[in-house]
């Protein structure tokens, strides 16, 4: 099987669901990162025209949309299967993975995340605590909603692991060094036992956002 190409950078979320699945499924792989500020500029904005990261590249063959990614990554490398056969099972697989993009990411962890950890590591910045406290009832009502598909299910999609906890471990594990995490997950204790399921795997441990920075740092 041939190199698997990741452009990305340390602390995407997004980009970590594409390197943890690769780990998963035991690939070679190799991490490019893109400078911060070059986004949006060649060459990285051939590779992905909105000019955000992660982008794949297999053999020419250039994706990006972290959702098509990761099911291109299932079907040509299909051992271990992470997305489930059973169609309920599947469709509950689909519906968190848009959860995440449509909710988790959006208004939630692209804000607090931001704020919190992105803006002040990256960019020296100082947490708005008022606009971490607008985005609070939205985060509030998508922890909840998370911890309700969840049940009393080891993983999102049932009882194996799926494409839908590698999307959403990452976005969720922002959270769990920060204030918002006991207002957040405290009342959910089976999204908090997941969260260490999922922290506990080795695809998560090698990246994490240092193991990355030392990936993009040996590029
Ligand atoms: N829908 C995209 C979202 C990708 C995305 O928002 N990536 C973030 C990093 S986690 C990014 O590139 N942000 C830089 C920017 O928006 O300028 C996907 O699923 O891949």
């Amino acid at each position: 099987m041939s190199e698997f190409v990741v452009y990305s950078i340390p602390g995407s979320p997004y980009g970590r669901a594409v390197l943890a699945t690769l780990e998963e499924k035991g690939a070679r792989y190799r991490l490019a990162p893109v400078a911060p500020g070059a986004f949006r500029s060649e060459p990285h904005i051939s590779r992905h025209p909105f000019g955000k990261v992660p982008v794949l590249e297999h053999d020419g063959f250039m994706l990006y949309e972290t959702q098509a990614i990761l099911r291109y990554l299932d079907r040509v490398l299909p051992n271990p299967p992470l997305t489930p056969a059973d169609p309920r099972a599947a469709a509950r697989m689909d519906q968190a993975m848009n959860v995440n993009d449509c909710y988790l990411f959006q208004g939630v962890g692209n804000v607090i995340g931001f704020q919190r950890v992105v803006g002040p590591r990256v960019m020296g910045l100082t947490p708005d605590e008022a606009v971490i406290a607008a985005a609070m009832p939205k985060a509030h009502a998508v922890f909840g909603e998370i911890a309700r598909l969840l049940g009393d299910k080891p993983y999102l999609a049932g009882e194996d692991l799926s494409l839908a906890d590698l999307l959403m471990a990452p976005g969720v594990d922002f959270f769990v060094a920060l204030p918002e995490w006991e207002p957040l997950a405290g009342p959910h204790a089976n999204l908090r036992a997941w969260m260490q399921r999922m922290n506990a795997r080795a695809s998560l441990r090698a990246t994490t956002w240092d193991r990355v920075a030392e990936m993009a740092r040996a590029a």
